[in-house]
């Protein structure tokens, strides 16, 4: 397993020499400053490669290996006229990764809202602090803030019910925060409403896009990256819909097995992959992770290690546990990941190391009062890639011992 950290640029309160603490040896990361649909630059690039991988002499070394995430512009999503110009611009970022030796690129296929959590600092019996999402305050927003025309249709009279009595204990400060949290979006996320006025016409704009329409344009706009991602070497990483489900009215086509299934049979090209996010799939009761880990293994080119707690009263809502004590298999899905990878090797594949990376972690200790991108605080990341590396270790060392 090749250990990666994600990093958000020079602006990240988690800095490169903290990274090379933790014993990471790679690091994910995106020009986040270019505005979306526009080319990567291979100076910028080159720029941000430098600042990563230039290291004192004797310090250990890190290598930006894998991209997160090459944002896919909304205009593809929506087959506007003249989108073709912005697939030909991604290919073109593309391009100047793979001049620079970067071919692991993750992207996701989300309209208008990337990933989405109510709570962002919801405490839990330890002290520390956990992100959350909650289906009742979730619809409370949608149904008494955002008022989205006609989303009363999509509820049942229970879940009105519950999201009237969550808006009402909701103090005004929540209510802005909540707002907030949606449609201004969290770290790395790739689109911005300037308002709720904005974001209801952005939204405005799906409500003829279908699930099979969206998955129609996804497979459109692979169809012309894959080729070239192939002659380059770049392999593809798409990640889930988070939380994997159809919300606001938006269509959401990357959330179970099926819709794999469904990608992959279309495009079956070695380039086109995915982000096992171990997070995102087990927010669903329905998706076995460790089931989805062997199935899909040879289509696994990055994870994202994390688990979550689905609330049994309502398994739509969940907070973010510790990396190995939430309802997934965390074991079973790093044993099904080194076998892969164990596969590989025996297919005498040169890249048969799959990357990871420790997503997400507690705000916790030092890093309480500090300000930090949600999600992405030090600590409880270094905590979580510990924990899973501690796995690795242990199963690679039984794994050897069998093969001896
Ligand atoms: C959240 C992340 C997302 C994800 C992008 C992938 O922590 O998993 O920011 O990176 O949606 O394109």
């Amino acid at each position: 397993m090749r250990e990666s950290w994600r990093w958000f640029g020079p602006n990240d309160p988690v800095t490169i020499s903290d990274i090379r603490q933790t014993g990471a040896t790679d690091v994910v990361s995106a020009l986040h400053g270019i505005p979306t649909g526009e080319i990567w630059p291979i100076e910028a690039i080159r720029t941000h490669q430098r600042f990563i991988e230039s290291s004192e002499p004797g310090a250990a070394s890190l290598a930006w290996t894998v991209v997160e995430s090459i944002p896919v512009h909304e205009d593809i999503k929506l087959a506007r006229h003249g989108y073709e110009t912005y697939v030909d611009n991604w290919i073109a970022s593309m391009e100047n990764l793979a001049a620079c030796g970067i071919k692991t690129i993750c992207y996701n296929f989300m309209p208008v809202i990337d990933w989405t959590r109510t709570d962002l600092k919801f405490q839990l019996p330890s002290g520390a602090y956990s992100l959350r999402f909650d289906q009742h305050k979730f619809a409370a927003f949608d149904l008494y803030i955002l008022q989205r025309a006609n989303a009363q249709k999509e509820y049942s009279e229970e879940e009105i019910l519950e999201a009237k009595n969550a808006f009402e204990l909701m103090p005004e400060a929540e209510r802005q925060q909540l707002t907030n949290n949606i449609i201004a979006g969290l770290p790395g996320k790739m689109t911005e409403a300037y308002g709720l006025e904005d974001f209801r016409a952005m939204l405005a704009n799906y409500s003829q896009t279908t699930a099979g329409i969206l998955r129609i344009r996804l497979i459109s706009f692979l169809s012309k990256v894959l080729p070239r991602a192939e002659v380059l070497g770049v392999k593809l990483a798409i990640h889930p819909d988070d939380p994997p489900r159809d919300m606001l009215g938006l269509p959401r086509i990357i959330c179970t097995a099926s819709d794999l299934e469904l990608l992959f049979s279309a495009l079956p090209s070695p380039s086109n992959g995915m982000t096992l996010c171990v997070g995102t799939y087990g927010s669903r009761p329905d998706n076995d992770l460790p089931e989805m880990a062997r199935r899909f293994g040879p289509r696994i080119h990055f994870s994202h290690l994390r688990g979550v707690c689905l609330d049994p009263k309502e398994p739509r809502s969940f907070y973010e546990a510790s990396h190995l004590d939430s309802d997934v298999d965390m074991v079973g899905i790093i044993n099904e990941l080194l076998n892969e990878e164990q596969r590989r090797r025996q297919n005498g594949s040169e890249e048969a190391e799959i990357f990871i990376r420790p997503d997400h972690g507690h705000q916790m200790m030092d890093d309480i009062n500090k300000t930090v991108n949600p999600g992405y605080s030090g600590i409880g990341r270094l905590k979580g890639l510990a924990e899973v590396r501690g796995v690795i270790r242990a199963l690679s060392a039984q794994n050897r011992k069998k093969l001896q």
